[in-house]
């Protein structure tokens, strides 16, 4: 036995070791080198045969390689052990995941949004505007006398003597009116406010969705069509409807359209106040006064327009008694949707 002997098995024990993967393969590795019949003993025991000068460098260079394979073995079984626990740790792929909550639209976006598909299906385009908004825009230009009532700070929130929270979405059709060319086919969905008693059937803002249609020769039985077109899609094909004359001060003439009670079909029930009817919206052709206020010449255009409160239109449908319950955000009524 010489130096260069032991520093062969030096290197086949590096080569060895580079190659275990597992504890089983670093054990036999251990039986090889270290055990008692091992290589190491075995060069241990050809010391008796080393001539005498050379005994101190050889038994130096024993020691020193039983040290270094002794420490590489133990350090390599520390890191097969952390890997095998590790392993144990590992993620269970058979077991059931966690379960995401999946949140849901809320139920007046979800509203608006059939509101606006079925819109969009007749060519309606979509606007919205701001709900801060000058006296001129909700008002003036929309043909409200200076002494309205709605002009009242009773019922309107003025932020100052020419600018308010837009009662209505109309602000938004005066403002498409003056920068668009008929024809016009739109619906302005959006927040409203008004300065009422809260209670189950009215609160301080609400949302509302308006429709608007400018073109030539456009006639009360459009205006007509176009709306049992979209009560029936929305409330269901074989409803009854009606349209009873009334006023607003930007259309002239103008009426309010019912639809038969879904809940009794027409005999009478709490729902329709024992009347057989439910009121859906309001409507008319657009005012001669708001076109020209728009730029819109009257000779040559005419138009109807349209609105409806989508908190009621909701409750209505899904037979919500309380309008508060849409701001209140209590997962319980909102989870319904
Ligand atoms: C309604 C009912 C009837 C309406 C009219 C206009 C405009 F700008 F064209 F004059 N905008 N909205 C209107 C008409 C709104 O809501 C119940």
């Amino acid at each position: 036995m010489n130096l260069d002997q032991i520093t062969s098995v030096s290197g086949e024990f590096d080569k060895d070791l580079s190659s275990v993967i597992v504890l089983k393969e670093l054990e036999e590795l251990r039986i090889k080198y270290l055990s008692r019949n091992g290589i190491v003993s075995g060069l241990f025991e050809k010391l008796k045969d080393v001539p005498k000068e050379e005994k101190p460098a050889v038994g130096n260079k024993l020691n020193a390689l039983r040290n270094y394979i002794t420490e590489n073995f133990n350090l390599a079984k520390i890191k097969l052990e952390e890997k095998g626990s590790a392993g144990k740790q590992s993620i269970d792929l058979t077991l059931p995941g966690t379960q995401r909550q999946i949140g849901s639209k809320h139920i007046l976006t979800q509203t608006v949004d059939e509101i606006k598909s079925i819109f969009k299906g007749m060519g309606f385009s979509t606007f919205e505007g701001p709900e801060l908004e000058s006296d001129y825009y909700n008002f003036e230009a929309l043909n409200f006398a200076p002494d309205h009532p709605a002009r009242d700070m009773q019922d309107t929130f003025f932020i100052s003597k020419d600018f308010l929270l837009r009662t209505h979405t109309s602000p938004v059709q005066v403002r498409v009116m003056k920068n668009y060319k008929p024809p016009i086919r739109a619906i302005m969905p959006g927040r409203v406010y008004r300065s009422e008693a809260v209670n189950a059937r009215s609160y301080c803002m609400f949302h509302q969705v308006e429709g608007l249609v400018i073109d030539t020769d456009i006639t009360f039985a459009e205006l007509k069509g176009t709306l049992v077109f979209f009560a029936k899609q929305f409330y269901g094909n074989d409803l009854k409807y009606r349209f009873r004359a009334s006023f607003f001060p930007f259309t002239e003439p103008s009426a309010e359209m019912d639809i038969t009670c879904y809940i009794c079909g027409g005999k009478g029930c709490k729902i329709c106040k024992y009347t057989g009817w439910l009121e859906i919206l309001g409507c008319g052709m657009v005012d001669p006064n708001v076109l020209i206020n728009c730029g819109i010449d009257p000779e040559k255009y005419t138009g109807y327009a349209f609105g409806m409160g989508i908190e009621r239109t909701a409750m209505l449908k899904y037979n919500v008694q309380d309008i508060r319950l849409f701001f209140e955000n209590d997962f319980r009524f909102l989870k319904q949707f």
